[in-house]
């Protein structure tokens, strides 16, 4: 299969995040995408592919225009106010009581307002990787449109996190959501099947209310894992999207042993609604070594993975979310990939 990959990523390059109340060193680093393209190269996975760029009015049918033109400017905004570090995080939120319908002039009111975390590091270089990877999912979705049975888009940052209009969870455009976007656009019935160790809230909010892109995921109990607010199965869409988001959580420390049982689960959903494409958010944090995650996936369960979904004989893209253990993610992500190409 094909893999779409840009080096554009490489701008947003993080030194810090706040994590765990605290500034760490971030983990969400350009080294985690050469890593992923190095593992499918020595892999012979097929050929590598650049991105066509995205078009502004595609973006903004999933991200409110304002905060498209927020990711934008800030950072002018950012060295206007003298600041020198290289990293810049919110501190402030509109949260029940406070008003949130009117968007704030000043840096700290929009990155508050813009956002729902603290944890994600916004740098110079910020607005351009975002785009090179929202890019990199629509490539990857045109592909299958193009015929291809499957796809990789080697996207990062990443997105799944992302809402219409907030940043946080190291994502900052929904490529997933683009992607899906794409394919819905081109005549698919689309499917996302979102596999990343944390809840895919932004996913969750952008097709909360649309009966015709399915959202199904495994992650942590957000009772105990970030996202912390969403991600529960009670959590099932509204209106003509009822019925259309169907949310697994797993307590930590779930094996491949408990998190295949919800993957069939999954599967048996995602066959029932018959979709005619899958868009796979590809989180490798589940597995055992990942730093800031509490399953236990094996590299060998990941190559599990890929044969199982291959076997749904649907056209697949595999879209690159977290993973953090470095030394471990090119060998992982491929095992998926060539676990679905051997399947
Ligand atoms: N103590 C993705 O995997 N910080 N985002 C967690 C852990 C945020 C993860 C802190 C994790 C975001 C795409
Ligand atoms: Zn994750």
């Amino acid at each position: 299969m094909k893999t779409v990959y840009s080096p554009a990523h490489a701008a947003h390059a993080p030194r810090h995040e706040i994590s765990d109340g605290t500034l760490k060193p971030a983990v969400e680093t350009p080294q985690r995408a050469e890593i992923v393209l190095s593992a499918v190269q020595a892999a012979g996975l097929g050929p590598i592919v650049a991105p066509d760029p995205i078009e502004r009015a595609f973006l903004e049918t999933v991200h409110d225009p304002a905060y498209v033109a927020f990711l934008e400017t800030m950072w002018a905004q950012h060295r206007a106010l003298g600041r020198a570090e290289e990293e810049a995080f919110p501190f402030v939120w509109p949260t029940p009581g406070l008003r949130s319908d009117r968007a704030p002039i000043h840096l700290d009111g929009r990155l508050g307002f813009y956002s729902f975390d603290a944890g994600t590091p916004l740098t110079a270089g910020t607005f351009d990787a975002a785009l090179s990877s929202a890019s990199t999912a629509v490539s990857g979705a045109a592909l299958l449109s193009a015929g291809e049975r499957a796809a990789f888009a080697l996207c990062r940052p990443p997105g799944h996190h992302a809402m219409r209009a907030r940043y946080g969870g190291y994502c900052f455009f929904n490529n997933a959501a683009l992607a899906a976007e794409r394919l819905v656009a081109d005549g698919r019935r689309v499917a996302i099947l979102d596999l990343d160790y944390h809840h895919g809230n932004g996913t969750q909010e952008i097709f909360w209310e649309r009966g015709d892109v399915l959202f199904v995921s495994i992650h942590a109990d957000p009772a105990e894992e970030y996202p912390y607010f969403l991600g529960h199965a009670d959590e099932i869409g509204a209106g003509h999207g009822e019925g259309a988001t169907f949310n697994l959580p797993l307590a930590v420390g779930a094996d491949w042993e408990t998190w295949s049982h919800a993957l069939e689960l999954a599967l048996a959903t995602i066959e029932r609604a018959g979709p005619d494409a899958l868009v796979v958010s590809l989180g490798l944090d589940p597995f055992e070594g990942d730093p800031i995650s509490r399953f236990k996936l094996k590299t060998y369960d990941f190559s599990r993975l890929g044969t199982r979904l291959s076997k749904l004989g649907l056209p697949v893209l595999f879209v690159l979310e977290g993973g953090y253990a470095v030394d471990a993610l090119g060998e992982n992500c491929a095992a998926v990939l060539t676990g679905f190409e051997a399947g």
